[in-house]
């Protein structure tokens, strides 16, 4: 077999293929975008790829016998296919379109939550959750009145794992655990930590929101039973997220929502649900985002993941060394070894919205606030925190200018 050739990574060619990215926000100033984990940007492929399926095609699915609606059923599910592909998921059945992370989670919470939990029982969570994978537990707990715990975060971070053995103990009947935090950037060791959850009897959920863009998942070297992410954080288009679960529990589940596609047969007072996946797809799904998913997937497979990882972690390994040159900046989170691109970060005496502002000015877009995961910033004691969120198409001198930027904001505030 021929050795897989080594292409350097050329992230200017990669930014041609972002045509926001030659923007300017401000007269004579040039758009830096390092609000990635909010949500990516979008390269000319997706929105080509979109824009020709409502041009050319454009019909609903798996209804009409006519030419267009048979093309636009054949994208649809060559979208699922390929998407299953991207994460090695052993069956494009497994994988149901929803709207993103925070549906597929709900999807999981009131569809198997309320038909296998019962008063009483436990659901394990992290302090590092986003509100995604918080609210709709705690909206669970209190209407079928479970227990909630957390495992806890280290000051450095990182999920603390001997807590974690007692309190499997406890007999959990489900883990909800992020794979990578959208604050500290930590990527949790999941496949040990799933394993353990799995042998003490839980039920895995895995919020891959912050991961499926970034680094390659293998959904079978991991035993995660359901497996969330979105496809506007990977370059795809707003409106469309999938949830991966396992067959045998998707078919043990009853219907989330009810309604057209999501039936086999219907009478006046009872229906028979339909096959997987369509049991969990109730109306007109977002077909042109479907379009749009796959067209992000191939593009991000034509860069390589492997590719992607690489140029990012040594981002973010330079993004650190420059902002801990910068006396009572601190940042949050683990050493870069345990880190994804997600760098959030506090300066002694200024407000992280003053930050971000005066950044903004300067063309450069920080998230500012407790990025929907506040218990994470009570526990830091810290009301808000800046966040530069880094992807395939920044740079170096982006980080260079984010330094600029953020001396500025020490003078104007010295
Ligand atoms: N989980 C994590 C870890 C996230 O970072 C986000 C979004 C979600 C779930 C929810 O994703 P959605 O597509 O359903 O909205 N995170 C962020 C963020 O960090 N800033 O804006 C959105």
């Amino acid at each position: 077999m021929a050795a897989k050739k080594i292409t350097g990574y050329d992230v200017n060619k990669v930014r041609e293929d972002f045509p926001v990215l030659t923007r300017e926000v401000y007269p004579g100033v040039p758009l830096i975008y390092l609000d990635s984990a909010a949500t990516s940007q979008k390269p000319k492929a997706v929105i080509k790829a979109m824009s020709a399926y409502y041009q050319d095609t454009n019909a609903n699915i798996h209804r009409g016998i006519h030419k267009l609606a048979e093309e636009a059923t054949y994208a649809y599910e060559s979208a699922r296919e390929r998407i299953a592909a991207f994460i090695n998921a052993p069956s494009s059945e497994e994988l149901i379109f929803t709207r993103n992370t925070t549906e597929s989670i709900n999807l999981v919470a009131y569809s198997w939550g309320r038909a296998f939990l019962k008063a009483g029982d436990r659901i394990l969570l992290t302090e590092m959750e986003h509100h995604s994978n918080l609210v709709p537990w705690q909206m669970l707990a209190s209407e079928l009145d479970l227990e909630l715990d957390f495992i806890p975060v280290t000051p450095d971070g990182l999920l603390d794992l001997d807590i974690y053995e007692q309190q499997l103990k406890k007999g959990p009947k489900l883990l909800g655990i992020t794979h990578m935090s959208n604050v500290l950037g930590t990527v949790n060791p999941l496949e040990q930590i799933l394993l353990d959850a799995k042998a003490a009897g839980a039920v895995t959920l895995v919020d891959g929101a912050q991961a499926a863009p970034h680094f390659q998942v293998d959904i079978s070297k991991l035993a995660a039973d359901f497996y969330a992410f979105s496809a506007h954080k990977m370059c795809g288009p707003t409106g469309i997220g999938v949830l991966f679960g396992k067959k045998d529990l998707l078919e043990k589940m009853p219907p989330f929502l009810g309604g057209g596609e999501m039936i086999k047969r219907v009478e006046l007072r009872s229906f028979k649900t339909n096959d997987l996946p369509h049991k969990f797809e109730a109306g007109t799904p977002a077909i042109a985002e479907a379009v749009g998913f796959g067209a992000a997937v191939d593009y991000l497979s034509e860069l390589g993941m492997d590719q992607i990882e690489r140029h990012e972690r040594s981002l973010t390994g330079y993004a650190i060394e420059k902002l801990s040159q910068i006396s009572d900046l601190h940042i949050l989170g683990p050493d870069i070894e345990e880190k994804g691109g997600v760098v959030a970060f506090y300066i002694k005496d200024i407000h992280a919205h003053d930050v971000a502002q005066i950044l903004d000015s300067e063309g450069i877009a920080v998230r500012a606030g407790h990025h929907c995961a506040q218990p994470l910033h009570t526990k830091f004691d810290l009301p808000a925190t800046s966040r530069a969120s880094l992807y395939l198409y920044n740079t170096r001198e982006e980080v260079d200018r984010l330094i600029d930027g953020i001396h500025k904001v020490k003078n104007i505030f010295a």
